[in-house]
């Protein structure tokens, strides 16, 4: 399900301009339009989730696949071995702006430590 006013399935649409750098039948995957480090990817899901509040046993499959995709994509965009950061936003206090499920990833930079 797509929700109508949502930007990331506007971008999945095709609505507003992304630069892609990956697709297929359950992600979309495109730059980040506010860079956090040189390399900024967001992974979204093509069905319309708001946040990892939504997900159930039923999207195990699809968030293992996004994992998958994350480093299908370090090994194509070529910072694989360089090393990246996975991050997840869940919900306003985590600093979630945009409500629907997307996983950043970021690389091309030292990391402090988050955790
Ligand atoms: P978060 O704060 O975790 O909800 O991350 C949302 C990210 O989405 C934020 O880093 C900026 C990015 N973003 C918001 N609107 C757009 C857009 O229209 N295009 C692109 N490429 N990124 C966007």
């Amino acid at each position: 399900m797509m929700e109508e006013n949502c930007i990331f399935c506007k971008i999945i649409r095709g609505e507003i301009p992304s630069q892609k750098v990956y697709e297929d039948e359950w992600v979309y995957a495109f730059r980040d339009i506010n860079p956090a480090a040189p390399t900024h990817i967001l992974i979204v899901p093509k069905e319309h989730l708001a946040s990892a509040n939504a997900l159930e046993e039923k999207h195990e499959a699809l968030v293992g696949h996004i994992l998958v995709c994350a480093r299908k994509i370090a090994e194509e965009q070529g910072f694989a071995e360089y090393g990246y950061r996975i991050v997840n936003n869940c919900g306003e206090n985590a600093g979630q702006t945009v409500f629907h499920l997307h996983f950043h990833v970021l690389s091309g930079a030292k990391f402090d430590r988050m955790v």
